[in-house]
């Protein structure tokens, strides 16, 4: 039997690469030098696409792909992916969802920590020598927090198992209320900032969330907030996050995620009162090894006839029609 043909997008993990390169034919396309001469005259012949880092996955690029079925993405995010033209078009699009949640919200706890306690800037007191000629300054305090998560899914469900643990009241904003969830319920993002002041983000990307963060949440957050975002970093508009930095509007933020990877703001780098990760949220070996392994078993799923294991929302209905 014919192997399917693969589009890999980016480099991936040698546990992606090597399962890729036993199950299908793979062709790299990020080596193509000429990629849309490459698509001119191998387009019709891709059956699937492993999606991973920032490359947009769109209607340009799958458009080309008339035989395409499945687009694997790496990574629970795929707002780089135009999930809702797939669907449309017949095309399944899957991501790595569960096996990361555990991961990111070990995280969160950390950066949230880092931020409130200032651990990077007590750490760098010591380095440099610092501490024979004073103790370091005294922080702000986890013990009067109340927590705000902006996206209460299954990462923001376990950031808040673990926030309960340290004794935290915990309220959250989404599109609609859950069932069945003790915390309190904010219909609005603004509110929920005035109601806490340790909000936590981490919300999808994409159009409809782009920029809900900005210079009214941050006042709502006020003088002693601190913001941290683990979701996506066009959530947050960077410019009213530099200002409220800056002008003291919030105490401090903790960020693993930026509006432009990898570039992260200048002014944002030289702030004592950040913290700032390069996404890293689940980047431990186990976890992206889960993660590749999810990716390369939703293809071989799918192209053994036996339906996509975590197909998105947007494509639900697509898997279940081509389920067999
Ligand atoms: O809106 P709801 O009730 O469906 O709640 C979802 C919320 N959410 C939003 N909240 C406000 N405005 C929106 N436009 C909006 N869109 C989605 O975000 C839900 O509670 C949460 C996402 O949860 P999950 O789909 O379970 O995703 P998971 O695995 O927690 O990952 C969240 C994000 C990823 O999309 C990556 O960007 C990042 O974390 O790694």
């Amino acid at each position: 039997m014919d192997r399917p043909e693969i589009l890999q997008i980016a480099p991936a993990m040698p546990v992606v690469a090597d399962q890729l390169a036993k199950s299908f034919t793979v062709h790299r396309f990020w080596e193509s030098s000429d990629p849309d001469a490459w698509l001119a005259e191998h387009g019709h012949r891709i059956r699937g696409v492993a999606a991973g880092g920032h490359t947009p996955v769109d209607e340009s690029l799958m458009g080309r792909l008339p035989a395409l079925e499945i687009v694997s993405s790496f990574g629970v995010g795929y707002d780089q992916i135009d999930a809702r033209w797939a669907g449309e078009h017949g095309i399944v699009v899957t991501n790595t969802p569960d096996v990361l949640t555990e991961e990111v919200a070990d995280l969160t706890i950390g950066l949230v920590i880092s931020t409130v306690r200032r651990i990077p800037a007590a750490e760098r007191h010591l380095r440099e020598g610092k501490w024979p000629s004073g103790t370091f300054p005294l922080t702000a305090s986890l013990r009067d927090r109340k927590v705000g998560i902006l996206g209460l899914g299954r990462i923001g469900k376990a950031i808040a198992t673990r926030l309960e643990a340290f004794g935290l009241p915990i309220s959250y904003h989404g599109r609609t209320r859950q069932e069945g969830v003790e915390y309190s319920f904010v219909a609005d993002p603004v509110e929920l900032a005035r109601q806490v002041n340790l909000l936590i983000s981490v919300i999808p990307g994409g159009g409809a969330t782009e920029k809900l963060v900005g210079a009214e949440v941050f006042e709502a957050l006020g003088p002693n907030g601190i913001f941290i975002n683990v979701g996506r970093g066009t959530v947050v508009d960077e410019a009213a996050l530099i200002e409220a930095l800056r002008s003291g509007k919030i105490l401090g933020a903790g960020l693993d995620v930026f509006a432009d990877e990898p570039n992260v703001p200048a002014e944002l780098a030289a702030m004592d009162n950040a913290v700032l990760l390069p996404h890293v949220a689940s980047g431990t070996v186990h976890t992206r090894t889960a993660m590749g392994q999810l990716q390369v078993d939703n293809l071989i799923s799918w192209f053994a006839g036996r339906g996509a294991l975590t197909p998105v929302a947007e494509t639900a209905a697509v898997a279940a029609r081509e389920k067999k």
